[in-house]
């Protein structure tokens, strides 16, 4: 059985349960995380029902209420603390996140940083949430703008990023005066639990409970009540372009506010001039990373025809050395991917990439590492037939597949880079500042992605830029820059301080 990290305090949480064989369902009203290394069960949690998730957005309400009153400095210096906790927690936390999603030692560390370094940025943030001052045409009048706190902020996360996307939406909206109900995914509810109740038991301490709360349950009974629910001004859920087509629909039916991080197929051109040992170190990375389980994964390696040979070689070559396995084992590159349907959807995309023509050049099989029950794939390259025609490849397959094509004009690269739904993330290797700056053309004809990368790959965001993409990804922008917009209420304030009736347009009314 799962020994929880005692400084996590799972066990105390009145929704954690220790004991589970795996095979409740979940009408049982419990969601059973499962290691996804050793496929069996860790704990389970007690999923909500309509009645506590109604309890939790009224209090929810009663909490922002007080929250929205303290200065906006002071939410900084809440979520400082939080910050100074997680680093406290960083080790255990990500440890955590490898044991229930896979996610390697340092990736899951890693992304505890990433959370880390969010409320790190908001604590800043909490002093520059300032508006500015319009000229007004009429004497003796002042123009400005505020930003004021939204409201309730629903955050849906997917399980792939089960602690920093819930950080970059939640120590934003808590210095811009929000409080978050967060509802993650039900393949990751043990980190989700974890993490909020570091920041609740911090912001409680400091006097201010109820500002970061959960529902945990499923989308057909808490997804689809909170995403038509008035009482949240602003939905930013993350996921499949499936579930944000439908999720922006809902929330615009309603005509609330939507912010959509959601699918990527992110291509990686590589020009005859590139630096090609750090174009295939970080193409292997940007494409094995996470066992290929990130929105901002490398899918497409557009190579030129001059190089790919030897590009591609040199990447299969080090796909042979990487150690599939135990996520928290040193050495290990890639661990498992979070379950069964990802291991079908692979084998899948593989069978289709072959039936169209692709070779595949390395992987391209499910694998059992020794000892160990859980779900893993072999790390794949593909290689497109030579028309570069290969329908699979316009689809994100959540699992570490990279399909090659060819390229001989850059104009030919940079139409195929845009080719696909997605506009999330893109990346070009190359030396020529000709090259680099035509694929970040600032008349737009460049690459379409909400995010382009030149000379490092398409995973592996810092905080600080606004992340998100264009698309079928949604168009939302999370994490940095001026996203904290999206958190907040705008209110333009025109003031008088005259003692004349004045019409703007010049309009007279007498
Ligand atoms: C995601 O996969 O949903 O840029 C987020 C990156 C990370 C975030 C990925 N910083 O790869």
């Amino acid at each position: 059985m799962h020994k929880p990290h005692p400084d996590l305090d799972l066990d105390k949480d009145p929704r954690y349960v220790a004991d589970v064989t795996g095979k409740e369902g979940l009408e049982s009203g419990i969601a059973v995380s499962f290691n996804p290394a050793t496929g069996e069960p860790i704990a389970g949690v007690k999923l909500d029902t309509a009645d506590s998730y109604e309890q939790t957005v009224a209090e929810a309400q009663e909490a922002f209420k007080r929250w929205r009153t303290v200065p906006a400095p002071v939410r900084g210096e809440v979520v400082r603390n939080i910050a100074v906790e997680m680093r406290r927690l960083l080790e255990p936390l990500g440890e955590l996140e490898s044991i229930e999603v896979g996610k390697i030692r340092a990736e899951g560390i890693g992304e505890v940083q990433e959370t880390i370094d969010i409320a790190d940025y908001a604590v800043g943030l909490s002093r520059m949430l300032g508006g500015k001052t319009v000229p007004s045409e009429r004497p003796q009048h002042r123009m400005m703008e505020q930003w004021l706190p939204l409201g309730l902020v629903g955050c849906i996360t997917a399980f792939n990023f089960p602690n920093a996307v819930w950080g970059w939406n939640a120590m934003i909206a808590a210095v811009c005066g929000d409080v978050t109900v967060w509802k993650p995914s039900l393949l990751a509810p043990l980190t989700a639990i974890a993490t909020n109740n570091i920041a609740d038991r911090v912001a409680t301490e400091m006097g201010h409970p109820g500002i970061f709360r959960l529902v945990i349950g499923t989308d057909d009974e808490i997804g689809e009540r909170m995403i038509a629910d008035k009482r949240f001004p602003l939905i930013s859920a993350t996921g499949s372009c499936n579930m944000g087509r439908h999720v922006g629909q809902v929330v615009a039916g309603r005509l609330g506010r939507c912010l959509l991080e959601l699918g990527g197929n992110n291509a990686v051109i590589v020009d005859k001039d590139a630096d090609l040992d750090l174009a295939a170190k970080s193409t292997v990375f940007g494409s094995v990373g996470t066992a290929g389980q990130r929105c901002t994964t490398s899918r497409r390696l557009i190579a030129h025809k001059d190089v790919v040979d030897e590009l591609v070689g040199s990447m299969a070559r080090a796909y042979k050395t990487i150690k599939i396995g135990d996520p928290l084992e040193d050495g290990t590159l890639v661990g498992p991917v979070i379950g069964q349907r990802t291991v079908d959807a692979f084998e899948s995309a593989v069978e289709q990439a072959k039936a169209q023509g692709g070779e595949v050049l390395v992987g391209g099989k499910a694998h059992k590492p020794d000892g160990l029950g859980g779900w893993f794939v072999e790390p794949t390259i593909i290689r497109a037939p030579a028309n570069n025609e290969l329908p699979i490849a316009m689809d994100e397959t959540f699992a570490p597949i990279l399909y090659v094509f060819t390229f001989d004009d850059l104009d030919e690269a940079l139409r195929m880079q845009n080719s696909v739904d997605q506009g999330l993330s893109s990346a070009i290797f190359a030396s020529d500042v000709r090259t680099t700056e035509r694929f970040l053309n600032v008349d737009g004809s460049g690459s379409d992605c909400g995010l382009a990368y030149v000379n490092l790959g398409t995973s592996g965001a810092e905080i600080g830029g606004a992340f998100g993409g264009e698309k079928d990804t949604g168009g939302g922008r999370e994490a940095g820059s001026d996203s904290w917009k999206a958190y907040m209420r705008r209110q333009t304030c025109t003031i008088n301080f005259g003692s004349e009736l004045r019409l703007a347009q010049g309009i007279r009314f007498e």
